[in-house]
């Protein structure tokens, strides 16, 4: 079932250490300078296949209603950590954009690039309008680290790490994913031949 919640686990369950893995820092100036005025000048973009196009300050997705859960992170590298995440239903946000009739996915596109290759990631709508999907400002009861994810990272709790797109910069409704970057759907996905879909 698409639908169902993955588990939750209490405050006590929550790992004494929560690796940072991946980029631990975007690193080029557009970022930091964004990092060094403590992300007062960036701003979240909702566009592509939405008739209500949004952009959303840091302060706004703060004050907008939050959930917070308490999930367990699997890397296909062979760690896994329990840690606390909240943040803003992505949901929520999308019903505010509306969503185009034809658009079947949502694309991440992140701050970071290896290599000169950009970071993103995608889901389809099932898992964008899942309860459990948020874009996290905090962890572990505090703001997001730069090497989390700051100012916003994505938690999508049925699938692996790598879906858990982090420096999310712009969020993009699609009616396909071919004709983007690899057309395969993400970084990991267009470079390493890993799962589109990478369900836990
Ligand atoms: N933008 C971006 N997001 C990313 C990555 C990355 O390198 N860049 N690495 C992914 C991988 S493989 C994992 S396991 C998690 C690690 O998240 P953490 O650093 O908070 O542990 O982020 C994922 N999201
Ligand atoms: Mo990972």
């Amino acid at each position: 079932d698409r639908n169902a919640l993955a588990r939750e686990f209490s405050r006590a369950e929550m790992s004494p250490v929560f690796r940072v893995n991946g980029t631990r820092d975007p690193g080029d100036a557009t970022y930091k300078a964004l990092a060094a005025n403590n992300f007062a000048d960036w701003t979240l973009k909702v566009d592509g296949m939405v008739p209500h196009p949004q952009q959303f300050s840091l302060a706004q997705l703060m004050a907008a209603p939050r959930r917070t859960q308490i999930t367990r992170h699997d890397c296909v590298e062979g760690w896994s950590a329990i840690g606390e995440w909240s943040g803003v239903p992505l949901g929520l946000l999308l019903r505010r954009a509306g969503m185009s009739g034809n658009a079947k996915f949502v694309v991440f596109h992140c701050a970071d690039s290896t290599g000169g290759i950009p970071y993103y990631e995608s889901i389809d709508m099932i898992d964008a309008f899942h309860p459990q999907t948020i874009l996290a400002t905090h962890m572990n009861g505090g703001p997001l680290t730069v090497g989390h994810g700051a100012p916003l990272r994505l938690r999508v709790e049925r699938q692996l790490g790598y879906k858990q797109a982090k420096y999310v910069m712009r969020i993009e409704a699609r009616s396909t994913l071919a004709g983007l970057y690899g057309g395969k759907g993400g970084y990991w996905e267009d470079h390493r031949g890993y799962q589109w879909f990478a369900g836990v």
